[in-house]
């Protein structure tokens, strides 16, 4: 695969079809702790309507789902969010949003089947609600990057700091990112690719 066409990136697509040309379909997770914007990533950067299984918080997620820094958030994924999103006339990526919450972690195992790299999501006023979710990835030996969601009011770091922070390894492509406006999420979903691509090209022998 060759990502360095990225000039040649199609504009946003409206309709649901996929092109004829589509060859390669690959499956992309976004994850984060609660609140971090996956939901608004995956909508932001879908072409299709994006499907989100959201529910309203009921009293007993209180207590439960730590939501500090999103007090004006009135809806939880409980399930995933799914979004698709052509980045040539061949190659699709999926898109698939997943709980950050502890509780849904027993849906991890068959969401990153498959998986081809992820994305997660950082809000550095709570860096530690991504901590797990990192191990994890690392665990199960996905590839990721790291986005830096731009809350308004949260600390900004050096880039190395937060590689220290998270305790990443050196090479974990680290970015800023509004998940709001398509072309930042679709600049990160690049970064992720161009990553894939250096290790595939590097873990294969010449
Ligand atoms: N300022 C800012 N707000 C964001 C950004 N991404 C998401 N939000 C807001 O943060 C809140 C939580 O986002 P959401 O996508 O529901 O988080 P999720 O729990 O990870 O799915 C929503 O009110 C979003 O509008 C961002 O990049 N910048
Ligand atoms: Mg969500």
């Amino acid at each position: 695969m060759d990502f360095k066409g990225s000039d040649t990136i199609p504009g946003p697509r409206t309709e649901d079809h996929l092109p004829h040309t589509a060859e390669t379909a690959v499956k992309i997770v976004i994850v984060g702790g609660f609140g971090v914007g996956k939901t608004t990533m995956v909508g932001s950067v879908s072409e299709i309507r994006p499907l989100t299984t959201e529910e309203t918080m009921t009293q007993a997620g209180i207590g439960v789902d730590d939501n500090y820094g999103s007090d004006t958030k009135t809806a939880t994924t409980v399930a995933m969010d799914f979004g698709r999103i052509s980045i040539t006339d061949r190659l699709v990526l999926y898109l698939f949003g997943t709980p950050g919450q502890e509780r849904f972690w027993f849906l991890w195992n068959g969401l990153f089947e498959g998986a081809l790299g992820a994305v997660v999501l950082l809000d550095t006023r709570r860096l530690e609600v991504s901590f797990d979710v990192i191990g994890r990835l690392e665990e199960k030996g996905v590839p990721f990057v790291i986005a830096v969601n731009s809350f308004p009011d949260a600390p900004q770091y050096p880039v190395e700091e937060l590689r220290q922070a998270l305790d990443l390894a050196p090479d974990v492509p680290i970015v800023a990112c509004d998940a709001r406006r398509r072309a930042s999420s679709r600049d990160v979903l690049m970064t992720l690719l161009r990553f894939l691509h250096a290790l595939a090209t590097t873990k294969t022998p010449a």
